[in-house]
C-alpha cells in the first residue's frame, strides 16, 4: 500500500510582501515568518515554494497606492496594485532562513504574465482554467494532507488552501503561526472561508505537530 505523505507549502515568502519593501505590499512582521515555515517543513515529506513573479509592466500596475484595490474589468487581473515581485529586484527575493529555491521540491512562479494576477498557486489563472501542475504534482507525490503558511493570509494563502481543498480534495491544515496578513478585517473573513470549506486552522507549531 502507498504511503500517504505531507506537504508544506512555502506561499510567497517574499521581500514584497514585508516591511523590508516598503514601497510595495509591506505585511506587518511578514519577514519574521522564515523560522515557522521552516519548524512545520520538519513534519512534511514534501517543500514547495510559491513564488510572485511579475513583470514591470502589468496591466494591474498602479504608481501611487492610494489607487490600490480598483476593480478592473478583467476576469484574470481583477484589482489594481503597486508594482511588487518582479524578478531580479530585491522584493523578489525569498525571506531570511528559508532554504535556497533549488532545495524545494516543486516551485511555482506566479503572474508572470502580464495580463494575469492570479492569487492561488494551483492556477495561473483566477478562472481556474489553467493549471500550474502543483495539485497534478503533489498527487503523483501521493501527498493527501498540506500544510500551508506564508504572505498573506488574506489574498494568496487562502486562495491557495482554499484550491488544494476544492480542486485538489486534500487535507489542508493552514498554520496560522506561519502567515501574516495584509488587513485584520481581511483575515479575520479569510479564516471564516476557509473554515467553512472544511480547511483546518491551527495557531502555533504543537497545534500542527497534535493533528
Ligand atoms: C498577494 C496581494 C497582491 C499575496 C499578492 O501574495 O497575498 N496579495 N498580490
Amino acid at each position: 500500500m502507498k504511503q500517504a505523505k505531507i506537504a508544506a507549502i512555502d506561499v510567497d515568502a517574499q521581500r514584497t510582501f514585508t516591511p523590508l519593501c516598503p514601497d510595495e505590499l509591506p505585511v506587518p512582521e511578514g519577514d519574521t515568518i522564515g523560522p515557522a515555515l521552516n519548524e512545520q517543513a520538519t513534519l512534511a515529506d514534501v517543500r514547495v515554494l510559491t513564488k510572485d513573479a511579475h513583470p514591470a509592466n502589468a496591466i494591474w500596475v498602479v504608481d501611487d497606492p492610494a489607487d490600490m484595490l480598483q476593480p478592473l474589468p478583467h476576469k484574470n487581473a481583477d484589482l489594481t496594485w503597486v508594482q511588487h515581485a518582479v524578478p531580479g529586484t530585491k522584493g523578489f527575493e525569498t525571506i531570511d532562513a528559508l532554504p535556497a529555491v533549488t532545495e524545494y521540491h516543486y516551485v511555482v512562479w506566479k503572474g508572470i504574465e502580464p495580463d494575469l494576477h492570479p492569487y492561488g498557486a494551483c492556477f495561473h489563472d483566477i478562472e481556474e482554467k489553467l493549471s500550474t501542475g502543483l495539485i497534478e504534482w503533489l498527487h503523483s507525490q501521493d501527498v493527501e494532507t498540506v500544510i500551508v503558511g506564508g504572505l498573506a493570509t488574506d489574498y494568496c494563502v487562502k486562495t491557495t488552501a482554499i484550491q488544494l481543498k476544492k480542486r485538489g480534495r486534500f487535507d489542508v491544515v493552514v498554520n496560522l503561526a506561519a502567515c501574516r496578513g495584509i488587513n485584520a478585517k481581511t483575515v479575520s473573513s479569510a479564516c471564516d472561508e476557509m473554515l467553512a470549506v472544511g480547511i483546518k486552522l491551527v495557531d502555533s507549531q504543537l497545534a500542527l505537530s497534535c493533528l
